[in-house]
């Protein structure tokens, strides 16, 4: 039997604002397309990354209640029962350089957490403008890698929980460079991908700093178990496979989630993720004229139902075309 998920995760038609009136359980409401400055109310999250096909979409989340919100030095959160999604926006034009906004929205990140309930991240989204501008060590992926490295005051080879997090590029003329989370009371369950070396341990070609991040993370509660997964490209070792083959790029994507699922699975013991509609898939495309051909190839090798949006976003190596990243749900086997 599976029990009623912690965080339900959805996408559903239409704008945000009906989601935000008087709904008691709802943790977050996220709209694409709109720079994250514009945010309305602590739930409202809006993300600078265009939505590409139709019908436009929200992305909802839900929690138990009762559901308070409020603000914390620049961050906006909603604390749920068990759960809080937390966001903020910082503006470049005041901020600085990118590692210095970076590190800045850590330490608001981390400070927020210390003091809160919800104390462990489960997975960090990251949105930021122009990430492939400048090149080598000066690329502003590597900048924001240096930043968040600078305020995050863990050692992985300690082998602390890590959340899982998504960083994609943001359009180059978006002024705001945009953190939001999810945390809980306990750590997720973090899961590596035997395919991949750890982020963490990548070689120095990659930046001074490596990423700070799990694969994935299982979030465990009330029975019921989730799979949140990091954003996953073409990457097996620490190298990109199939450059300038976006449909190979995304297969190999895929074939990465599932050995993570199968990893997730390995070290539970008895939970099996499924792509099914408790889930849902976010796919990162860099050019949008690949749309039909990652669509055709997700329809084709992934099942239908799980519900799955496309975002035009850079992804943080040049020669990734496209990235996926989701909420899996898992059923005790
Ligand atoms: C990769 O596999 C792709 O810097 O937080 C994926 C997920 C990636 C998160 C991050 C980077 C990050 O290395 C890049």
């Amino acid at each position: 039997m599976s029990k009623t998920q912690s965080l339900r995760a959805s996408y559903q038609e239409g704008i945000p604002g009906p989601w935000l009136e008087g709904s008691d359980n709802v943790l977050a409401v996220f709209e694409f397309g709109h720079s994250p400055l514009e945010s309305t109310d602590p739930r409202h999250v809006p993300v600078a990354l265009r939505q590409l096909g139709s019908p436009s979409m929200v992305e909802v989340w839900r929690c138990d209640g009762p559901i308070k919100t409020g603000t914390w030095d620049r961050l906006r959160f909603a604390q749920g029962e068990k759960l809080t999604m937390g966001h903020i926006a910082l503006d470049l034009r005041k901020t600085g350089d990118m590692r210095e906004s970076s590190r800045l929205a850590y330490d608001i990140l981390q400070t927020y957490l210390q003091q809160s309930p919800h104390q462990w991240p489960l997975k960090i989204w990251n949105y930021i403008p122009g990430i492939n501008q400048g090149s080598g060590d000066e690329e502003l992926y590597r900048r924001f890698c240096l930043g968040r490295a600078d305020a995050v005051l863990i050692d992985p080879g300690d082998r602390p929980p890590l959340p899982a997090a998504t960083a994609i590029g943001s359009p180059a003329d978006e002024p705001a460079l945009q953190v939001y989370f999810l945390a809980a009371a306990l750590p997720g369950l973090d899961v590596e991908n035997p395919r991949q070396v750890s982020a963490w341990r990548y070689p120095r070609q990659y930046g001074p700093r490596s990423p700070l991040f799990s694969r994935g993370t299982i979030l465990r509660m009330n029975g019921s178990q989730q799979f949140l997964l990091s954003g996953t490209a073409s990457v097996v070792g620490h190298q990109t496979h199939h450059e300038n083959q976006v449909a190979n790029q995304l297969s190999e994507s895929l074939r990465n989630v599932y050995s993570l699922l199968e990893e997730g699975y390995r070290l539970t013991g008895d939970s099996q993720a499924r792509l099914d509609d408790q889930g849902l898939l976010k796919v990162y495309i860099r050019n949008p004229d690949d749309l039909d051909l990652i669509r055709r190839t997700l329809d084709a090798e992934a099942p239908a139902e799980i519900p799955r949006i496309y975002l035009e976003g850079d992804i943080c190596r040049e020669n990734l075309l496209t990235e996926i990243d989701g909420v899996v749900s898992m059923q005790r086997t």
